[in-house]
C-alpha cells in the first residue's frame, strides 16, 4: 500500500509522561515512526495543503496556543517539555486566560502529552501525511493508502490535546474528505484506546459515522468517554457507535464488535472509509491488554478490504516498538487489500 510520511514528524520528542503516579519514559517515541517506515517503507512526502483543512475541525484558538505554547513555557522561566498541572473541570466559564499553566490546563485533558519545540512542525507534518493519502485515494486512483502520522490524532477534540494527540487526522481527513464530495465518510476506530476526540467532534454530526471497537472504559484510558450508550448528541443520534471489549479480547473475542461495526459502516452507504488504526491491540502491547497475534492484524485489514469502498488508513497507536513495524506490514499487507475493487 502506498505510504505517505515526512521526517519532520520525527522531531516531536517529549522526555517522560506522568504514569501510574511517576514518570515514565515517554511511549510515543520517534523510533515508532522510523520502524514502521524500515517495514513498510518506502514512503512518499506529503503535499502542504496549509491550515484549512486542520481549521475546518480545530478551533482558532487552540491551533494558535499549539503554535505558541512550548515559546510561552520557555518565556516564563521554565526549561524542557511544557505540560500542565491543572484542568478547568468540565463547565467552568469561558475566561480569556495568559498563564501558559491556565492555557496548558484549559486545551489539554491529560498529563501525559507534553509540548517540546518541535510539537506543533511534527503535528502539522502528521496532518498532512493524512490529507496527502486522502489525495491518493482521491485523485491518484489508489484503492487504499497508508498515512504514517506520528504524533497520531484519534485523541484530540476541536481544542485539545492528550493521549499523545494535538491535531486529529482522521477528523481532519473525513471532513475535508466530504468537502470534496466524497462521501458518505465513515471513520471506524481500531486503536485500543476509544478514540474520544474523533467522537467529539463528530458526536452531533448526522453525515459522519464513527465507529470504535476498543478496550471498555470502566477500566482504560481515557475512562470518561466511549462507553457503550454513547450514540451521538442533537442530531447527531445514530451516527455515533461504540462498541467497549474487555481487556484480554482477542481475535476470536473481537468478531462480534467487528461484524456490527461492519454492519453499521455497510448500511451507512460509506464511500470512503477512514480507519484510525492502532496495533496497541497486540498482545505484547506495554500499555494496553487485548490479544491480537501478527496475523490477526492481516485478518482485520481483509475484512476491511472486502467492503470494498476506498479507505485511507491513519497511524494511531502501537508502542511495542520492536514487534511494531512486522505488526503495520501485517496490517497493510497486499495479500489482505488486493482482494477488493479497484477503482475507475
Ligand atoms: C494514540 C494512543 O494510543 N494514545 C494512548 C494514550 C494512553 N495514555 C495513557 C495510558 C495509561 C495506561 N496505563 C496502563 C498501565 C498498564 N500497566
Ligand atoms: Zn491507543
Amino acid at each position: 500500500m502506498i505510504t505517505i510520511f515526512d521526517p519532520r514528524q520525527l522531531s516531536h520528542a517529549p522526555l517522560r509522561e506522568l504514569h501510574n503516579g511517576g514518570w515514565t519514559d515517554y511511549n510515543e517515541t520517534p523510533d515508532r515512526a522510523a520502524t514502521i517506515l524500515a517495514a513498510v517503507g518506502p514512503a512518499i512526502p506529503p503535499r502542504d495543503h496549509g491550515m484549512g483543512p486542520l481549521a475546518a475541525v480545530h478551533d482558532a484558538a487552540y491551533l494558535e496556543f499549539l503554535q505558541v505554547a512550548h515559546r510561552d513555557w520557555i518565556a516564563a522561566g521554565r526549561a524542557g517539555d511544557a505540560i500542565g498541572y491543572t484542568w478547568p473541570v468540565v463547565g467552568r466559564r469561558n475566561l480569556d486566560l495568559t498563564r501558559i499553566d491556565a492555557r496548558l490546563g484549559r486545551y489539554s485533558y491529560d498529563a501525559g502529552t507534553p509540548i517540546t519545540a518541535d510539537s506543533w512542525t511534527a503535528a502539522y507534518w502528521s496532518a498532512q501525511t493524512a490529507l496527502t493519502a486522502l489525495d491518493m485515494v482521491a485523485q491518484d486512483r489508489q484503492r487504499a493508502a497508508f498515512a504514517l502520522c506520528r504524533p497520531p490524532g484519534h485523541h484530540a477534540g476541536a481544542d485539545y490535546l492528550g493521549g499523545y494527540c494535538f491535531i486529529n487526522n482522521a477528523a481532519v481527513v473525513a471532513a475535508e474528505a466530504r468537502r470534496r464530495g466524497l462521501g458518505p465518510v465513515a471513520i471506524l476506530d481500531v486503536d485500543y484506546h476509544h478514540g474520544n476526540g474523533t467522537q467529539d467532534i463528530f458526536a452531533a454530526d448526522p453525515d459522519m459515522l464513527f465507529v470504535s471497537i476498543h478496550a471498555d472504559p470502566a477500566t482504560d484510558y481515557p475512562f470518561y468517554w466511549g462507553h457503550a450508550d454513547e450514540c451521538g448528541t442533537g442530531a447527531g443520534i445514530g451516527t455515533t457507535l461504540n462498541l467497549p471489549l474487555p481487556r484480554g479480547a482477542d481475535w476470536a473475542g473481537y468478531q462480534p464488535a467487528l461484524d456490527r461495526a461492519l454492519a453499521a459502516i455497510a448500511a451507512f452507504g460509506t464511500r470512503l472509509l477512514i480507519v484510525s488504526f492502532g496495533a496497541d491491540t497486540f498482545a505484547g502491547d506495554p500499555i494496553s491488554h487485548f490479544a491480537f497475534e501478527r496475523d490477526d492484524f492481516t485478518r482485520l485489514a481483509a475484512r476491511l478490504a472486502a467492503m470494498n469502498v476506498s479507505s485511507v488508513v491513519v497511524m494511531e497507536g502501537g508502542y511495542a516498538t520492536a514487534e511494531l513495524g512486522d505488526n503495520v506490514a501485517a496490517f497493510l499487507s497486499d495479500g489482505a487489500w488486493k482482494c477488493g475493487m479497484e477503482i475507475e
